[in-house]
């Protein structure tokens, strides 16, 4: 893989970076793998401000060029949507969270796929993520998570679903570059990921025999 792109994101360059996305993109690219190179560029930029060579303005600006990545490459992602809706998804960045991008491609493609997604944004407080599962009856529930400090919110919203009864009718996903199985078990959700087409493979083979 060229590693053009994810530079262009490290260095900050958006014009460099949406014209090798628009190009790569209709050539024909697979719209995911010009999505993987974006994410390995904004790993180098993570670690970068790990190390204190960039700061959050760095952080802020690539995570805008992802964004608008993203939302070129959202028509290639879709491809033909079926005409019902094969189930139901609530989605959200846990509370002290603000991180999105990655749960913005789980939505992207869930919807392709034909899934009605319910995106409650970022910093979601337990008592509106157990409200909206209550009002929208979802079939899956997915936390995604980018920081550890969200991990105890995570717990407590799964908890709360437990004791509202709707934890047993939903599966619960979470997924983000910071989750890993052990959490997985602390958090008690059913799936984890740090691969959004493994969220949507999920999800479509859940589906089946529902
Ligand atoms: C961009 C970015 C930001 C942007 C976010 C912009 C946005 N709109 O999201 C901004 C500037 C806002 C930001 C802020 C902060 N950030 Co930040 N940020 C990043 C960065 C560089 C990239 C994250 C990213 O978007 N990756 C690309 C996406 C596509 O990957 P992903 O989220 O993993 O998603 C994929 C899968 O995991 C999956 N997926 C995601 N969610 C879900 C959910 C489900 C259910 C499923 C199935 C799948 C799934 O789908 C995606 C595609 O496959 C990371 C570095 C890194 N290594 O990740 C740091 C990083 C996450 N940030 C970090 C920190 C510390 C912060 C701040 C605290 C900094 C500060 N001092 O203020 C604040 C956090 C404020 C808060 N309360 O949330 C740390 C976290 C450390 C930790 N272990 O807790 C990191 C790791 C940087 C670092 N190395 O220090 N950040």
């Amino acid at each position: 893989m060229s590693q053009e792109l994810a530079m262009a994101l490290v260095e900050l360059n958006r014009d460099k970076a949406m014209e090798l996305v628009k190009s790569r993109a209709e050539k024909g690219e697979d719209p995911l793998g010009i999505l993987a190179e974006c994410r390995e560029g904004m790993t180098i930029v993570g670690d970068r401000f790990q190390t204190g060579e960039f700061y959050l303005s760095e952080l802020i600006l690539s995570g805008e060029i992802f964004k608008a990545a993203i939302a070129f490459l959202e028509p290639y992602l879709a491809k033909v949507r079926p005409p019902k809706p094969v189930g139901k998804v609530v989605l959200a960045t846990v509370h002290g969270d603000i991180h999105d991008l990655g749960k913005n491609i789980l939505s992207v493609l869930l919807r392709a796929q034909g899934f009605e997604v319910h995106d409650l944004g970022v910093d979601v407080s337990p008592a509106k993520i157990v409200e909206t599962v209550k009002e929208v009856q979802p079939d899956f529930v997915g936390f995604s998570a980018l920081i550890t400090t969200s991990f105890p919110a995570m717990k407590e919203t799964a908890q709360m679903l437990e004791a509202a009864g709707l934890k047993k009718e939903i599966k619960l996903m979470i997924g983000g570059g910071v989750t890993s199985p052990s959490l997985k078990e602390y958090v008690g959700a059913d799936f984890q990921t740090i691969d959004a087409s493994e969220g949507v493979s999920y999800c479509i083979q859940n589906m089946k025999g529902r």
